[in-house]
This record gives C-alpha cells, structure tokens and sequence, in this order.
C-alpha cells in the first residue's frame, strides 16, 4: 500500500493513531512478538548488528562460521565456543529494559493476550510477566537437559558448569552425554508451545512488533497470521519483514525503549511504566 491508503481499523497510520486505537478499547487482545534488539540496552549484544552484533564479534571463538555456536552438529563436536558464550550471556547478570517493562505493563492492563520472544535472556520474566503468558519460541537459559537421552539436569549444577566455565554432562549411568540449555539450535525443532500457541495471532486485535530481524524461520513467518485488516506496529531500528505492507500497519522506526516510551505517554501510561521499570 502507498502511504495515502487509507487505514481501515486506525484513525491513522502512526502513533497516535495506535495510541487512540488503544485508548479507546479496541486493542484488549495485544500480541507481541519481541527480539534481541529489546534486550541490547540492557548490555546484551544482538546477533545481526554490522559491528556490534554477536556474530560480528565471534571471531575470538575460532569458529568455522558466526552461526556454529548455535549449531547442533557443531556443539556435540565443540561445545567450548558456545559455553564460552553462554557464560557472557547467563540470565544474572542483566536488568530488564523499559521495553520488558512495557511488556509487564500491557499485561498489568489485561491486554497481553500473548508474548512470543525469540530471546533466550529470560528478561520479559524477571520484568515480571508470568510463564504462561510468554512463549519462548527459541527456548531460554531456564532449563536445561541432556542432547542425548534428554534427562534433565538440576539447574544449581548448570549455574556451577557457567560460573567455573565447565562443560557439564549428563549425570545418568551409561550416558553422560553433554549438557545444553534448552535453546534451540539450530538443527533442532522450536518447542510444542511455540505451535500450539499460534493460533492466537488471528484472535490478536493489535499487533506489536519489537527489537528483532524478523529473518529467522519459522518465527519470522507469526506476524502473516495476524488478521489482514488488524493493526501491526513496528518498533525497530529498520524496516523488516514486510511490516508496513498491509493498510493498518505502522512503523515506529528507532530505538524501541525510545518507541515504547513515547507510545506509553501517547496512551497517558508514562509514568506507571517509568515507576514500573525503576522497582523492577
Ligand atoms: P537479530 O537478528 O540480531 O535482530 C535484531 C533486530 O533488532 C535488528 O533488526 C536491529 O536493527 C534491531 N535492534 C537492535 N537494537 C535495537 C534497539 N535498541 N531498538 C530497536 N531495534 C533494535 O535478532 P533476532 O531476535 O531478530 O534474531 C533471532 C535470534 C537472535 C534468536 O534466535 C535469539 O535467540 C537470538 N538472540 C537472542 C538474544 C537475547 O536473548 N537477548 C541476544 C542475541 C541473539
């Protein structure tokens, strides 16, 4: 669509536009579909920025290619790279940004219908929305299990293996295969949730899209299940993902703490989400 199209659900196509859709009780079921970029101002590096992304900083690794770290086939002949990583990237060390905070909101106000995160940082939770809200479609640091027979492995043991930069191992008789969080890799199917939990996107009345490439499958694909007149919001350095294609869609192109803060005053919610954000 060009720019003069005119919206079918938003009185217009930018954020106050989004605001007044919001104040005015048309967006009780939001979903949300979040990436690295919500968690880099908490200290966390993405993985696709040109110089201060992850893969753009690998090369102390040693690594065939950036994207082995994430690579099952890789890991069970190397897990040393991405242990090394996973020490820098364990839950611990961060504080949810405004952005989570905004997530933690929206679901203060019984609008969260569902967050799908591809972020494995365990940060919307420690902003304090609740598991069953969330769908961690990439997995997350908050569990971890054995690559072989998949037994799972306590988690105070994990917290040790990181901490003395150890790669552990299954505890099982005749096992002792390696240890992984329960990211997913690459190689590896997206957990059950994840599929089960699709079905959301086409009860969605809003849609929100924050921090993330939208460049890796199947998560890129949620946003196409949204309905085709519902509003879809942006807030992403870029444009990405074809967001900006439909008649109701809206780009808040920059910084997404920046976006959701200008987005809570639009909806008179600024300083709930600051004082929320500050006892997090
Ligand atoms: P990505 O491919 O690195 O893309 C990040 C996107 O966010 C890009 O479009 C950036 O322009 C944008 N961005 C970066 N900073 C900001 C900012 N401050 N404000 C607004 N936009 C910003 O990351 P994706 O999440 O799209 O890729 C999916 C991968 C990345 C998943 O498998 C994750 O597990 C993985 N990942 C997660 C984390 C984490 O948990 N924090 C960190 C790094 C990578």
């Amino acid at each position: 669509v060009d720019d003069n199209t005119p919206p079918q659900k938003l009185s217009s196509r930018n954020l106050e536009g989004v605001a007044k859709y919001i104040k005015d009780g048309k967006a009780r079921k939001i979903v949300v579909m979040t990436g690295a970029g919500i968690s880099t101002s908490a200290g966390i590096p993405d993985f696709r920025s040109s110089d201060t992304g992850l893969y753009a900083n690998l090369a102390r690794l040693n690594l065939p290619y950036a994207e082995a770290v994430f690579d099952i086939s890789y890991f069970r002949n190397n897990p040393h790279p991405f242990y090394t990583l996973a020490h820098e990237l364990y839950p611990g060390r961060y504080r949810p940004t405004i952005s989570h905070s905004f997530l933690k909101l929206l679901h203060q106000k019984g609008l969260l219908l569902k967050l799908f995160t591809q972020n494995i940082d365990c940060l919307e939770r420690e902003a304090g929305v609740p598991e069953d809200i969330i769908v961690e479609a990439h997995g997350s640091f908050a569990k971890q299990s054995c690559i072989d027979c998949k037994t799972p492995y306590p988690h105070d043991l994990m917290q040790k293996a990181i901490h003395e930069k150890q790669v552990p191992h299954c505890q099982q008789e005749n096992c002792k295969g390696l240890v992984k969080p329960d990211i997913v890799f690459f190689g590896e199917a997206l957990p059950s949730d994840f599929f089960d939990n699709r079905y959301l996107l086409s009860q969605a009345d809003l849609c929100i899209i924050m921090g993330t490439s939208l460049s890796v499958h199947p998560f890129a694909s949620l946003p196409q299940f949204v309905g085709e007149s519902v509003p879809r919001v942006l807030i992403n350095l870029e444009q990405v993902g074809g967001i900006g294609s439909r008649t109701d869609d809206v780009l808040l192109l920059g910084d997404c703490d920046e976006g959701v803060r200008k987005l809570a005053k639009a909806c008179g919610w600024l300083e709930e989400l600051e004082a929320l954000w500050v006892t997090t």
